[in-house]
């Protein structure tokens, strides 16, 4: 039985590992050549063996079919500093697709977030590893989250995992009030940063009209 998983489980240790230097490759760009990263961090892991079978279970979906199925086998997370680097993260995978990636569906919890408060960009792809048993396909869920909807979901997961995911009523209020605290803390960040972006074009303006002159 273990020798079954290790044989399905090993091309999604691979993808995992790939992505995330791949990933991680595109923030040191930005940093080496002192630009802004949308990129604040990444991690990655493959879903414990426990998981799967539960997730299966709970979908009622055969173990022939765990593969085509379940989609976050593999799992990526992307985590940026503000919810305006989120689209731009997106944008990014999406340049790539039909390439070294496929996108196969995007959900966005941003926009419409879930009912536990959850908000999350989502983007299920296809990845292509080459294992000695040659070439194979397989699906991977990529998570892209500001670091307040990360500080939300980590705790809120916890919680889930304590509680076996039947959170009791009063925690779940507070955990909705505490993702709207979250939400509320993105939008005045966001609010900083455009307003020392202005302060620093018109910095520049100034210094060149001096220069000018
Ligand atoms: P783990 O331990 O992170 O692997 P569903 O879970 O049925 O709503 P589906 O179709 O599996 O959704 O995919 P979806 O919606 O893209 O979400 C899958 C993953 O998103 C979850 O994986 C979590 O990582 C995360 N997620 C979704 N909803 C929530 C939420 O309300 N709270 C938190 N903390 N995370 C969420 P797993 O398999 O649940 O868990």
């Amino acid at each position: 039985m273990i020798l079954y998983w290790e044989k399905i489980l090993i091309p999604y240790e691979q993808a995992v590992e790939e992505l995330k230097v791949k990933f991680k490759a595109i923030r040191n760009e930005y940093r080496r050549l002192d630009e802004y990263s949308p990129i604040e961090f990444v991690t990655g892991r493959v879903k414990a063996i426990s998981s799967i079978i539960d997730k299966a279970r709970l979908r009622d979906v055969p173990l022939d079919r765990i593969e085509e199925e379940i989609e976050d086998i593999a799992g990526i997370r992307i985590m940026c500093q503000l919810v305006d680097d989120i689209e731009k993260v997106v944008q990014l995978i999406r340049d790539r697709d039909g390439k070294d990636i496929k996108i196969v569906e995007e959900r966005d919890y941003i926009t419409n977030i879930k009912e536990s408060g959850y908000r999350s960009y989502h983007i299920i792809i296809k990845y292509k590893v080459h294992t000695v048993f040659g070439e194979k396909e397989i699906l991977a869920e990529i998570q892209i989250r500001t670091l307040a909807m990360n500080f939300w979901a980590t705790i809120e997961h916890s919680l889930n995992y304590k509680f076996s995911k039947n959170i009791p009523k009063d925690i779940k209020e507070r955990l909705k009030n505490a993702a709207e605290a979250a939400f509320l803390l993105d939008k005045e960040m966001s609010e900083i940063r455009d307003d020392i972006v202005d302060a620093q074009e018109l910095f520049q303006m100034k210094s060149s009209l001096i220069v000018d002159i």
